[in-house]
């Protein structure tokens, strides 16, 4: 069953989302490339054409500005046939995604990942027990049906692979779904 809002795609709208660090973009680059989706990185996005209200120097990162991205975003969701990559997920359209995903990762995994990305210990600190709260998680929960979510551990690069595999296997099913 497809709800009407998203009968008009033929070509699925992917969530990638997760605490930093989980994997996100790994994952999204090889989704779009696998699923033959348009990946948009909206951390990207946001810093390019500036869809923020200033930078917060202590936590190294820009105020998100959701009406912004929202509005920027709407025309390219229209037809389908992307895969997005952001850390939080509560303000989309619901209507927007046809799967969104959430990565997983174990708290010492997701330490080193952010160590080496050379983030400093505060907000080292704050992504793991955002992490370990499972806020991302709890967020999507509450803004997307739950058949529609996809809860993923992103440990290993075999777990990556399977992720891939899982996330694919979705968009071709979808899209032989719309064709009948
Ligand atoms: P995010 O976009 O969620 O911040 P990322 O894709 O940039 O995360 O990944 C952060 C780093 O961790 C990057 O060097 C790739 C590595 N990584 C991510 N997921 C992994 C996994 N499942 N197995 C091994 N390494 C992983």
């Amino acid at each position: 069953l497809v709800a009407p809002q998203r009968q008009s795609r033929t070509n699925p709208n992917i969530l990638i989302t997760g605490t930093p660090g989980t994997g996100k973009t790994t994952t999204a680059e090889m989704v779009a490339v696998a699923a033959g989706l348009e990946k948009v990185v909206v951390g990207d996005l946001i810093k390019q054409r500036k869809l923020h209200d200033g930078y917060d120097e202590e936590y190294d990162t820009y105020w998100l500005n959701e009406d912004k991205v929202v509005d920027e975003m709407e025309s390219m969701m229209a037809d389908g046939g992307m895969c997005i990559d952001f850390h939080t997920c509560g303000f989309f359209p619901e209507r927007w995604f046809d799967l969104v995903v959430v990565l997983r990762a174990n708290t010492d995994k997701l330490f080193d990942r952010l160590e080496e990305r050379g983030y400093k210990p505060n907000k080292i600190q704050e992504n793991v027990e955002c992490e370990i709260m499972q806020v991302v998680l709890d967020e999507a929960r509450e803004s997307y049906s739950s058949d529609i979510l996809m809860e993923l551990e992103s440990n290993t690069v075999d777990d990556m692979e399977a992720n891939v595999e899982k996330i694919a296997a979705f968009a071709e099913q979808f899209r032989q779904s719309q064709q009948q």
